[in-house]
């Protein structure tokens, strides 16, 4: 059975790849894996049913024999352990592993916070003291992500799974936006962006995503 990886119906990023499941698609699409799609409304997202899969009502999801997973960084480690998107040394693959909980759990924090700054206190009155403190500490962090790959192409040796979760967490408004400062990060995206992979992946969820829209 082809695993089935549950996405918004209707993403309200209109195909820009900002969805969590776009992580799950591109890890996918690099090992050649099919998968069918769950289409779920927001009103889905919190039935029992859908619950039962992901406990706070949120895609991705992804049922394969036997298996319902949850959280996009689990689900992608997932598809790289059971379809070589690690590295095969033990310790290069566990360091490729630490790049992933690094993407979710160092570099997007800072980006979130900036994005919820911005997206939802932007009226409070302490937000402008706040955001340059914000904006400091994200580039904080992308300085050092950018010194780490200094002239690599990715983040452990050959790409791998450390590197899908790490783009898509770039790829989010508040990273995407501070790029161009950013030369090796900007390159390392492109670099990332050109594979197959990705370029399937994109693809997909963007039809899928106009075709609800229109
Ligand atoms: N940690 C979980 C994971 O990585 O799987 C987070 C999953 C998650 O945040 N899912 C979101 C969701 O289901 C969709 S992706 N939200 C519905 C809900 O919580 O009720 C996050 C997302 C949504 C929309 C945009 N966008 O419009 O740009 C971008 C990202």
């Amino acid at each position: 059975m082809n695993p089935i990886v549950s996405v918004f119906a209707a993403s309200p990023n209109r195909g820009r790849g900002l969805a969590r499941d776009m992580a799950v698609r591109w890890a996918l699409a690099e090992v050649g894996q099919d998968h069918q799609l769950r289409l779920l409304s927001f009103a889905d997202l919190k039935t029992p049913e859908h619950k039962a899969r992901q406990s706070f009502g949120q895609i991705p999801t992804f049922e394969t024999d036997g298996l319902t997973l949850f959280e996009s960084g689990a689900i992608v480690l997932h598809i790289a352990e059971t379809h070589g998107l690690l590295p095969v040394d033990p310790a290069a693959r566990a360091r490729a592993i630490a790049w992933m909980f690094a993407a979710v759990s160092t570099i997007e924090p800072v980006i979130v916070e900036r994005e919820v700054a911005v997206l939802l206190e932007g009226d409070k009155p302490w937000t402008a003291e706040r955001l340059p403190m914000l904006e400091a500490r994200l580039r904080q962090r992308l300085d050092d992500l950018a010194t780490w790959l200094g002239d690599k192409d990715w983040l452990e040796g050959d790409f791998s799974a450390g590197d899908i979760m790490m783009v898509c967490v770039l790829h989010r408004p508040a990273g995407a936006l501070l790029m161009g400062d950013y030369p090796v990060l900007a390159a390392y995206v492109a670099r990332a962006e050109t594979r197959p992979a990705f370029q399937t992946a994109f693809a997909e969820q963007k039809t899928r995503s106009d075709a609800a829209h229109g």
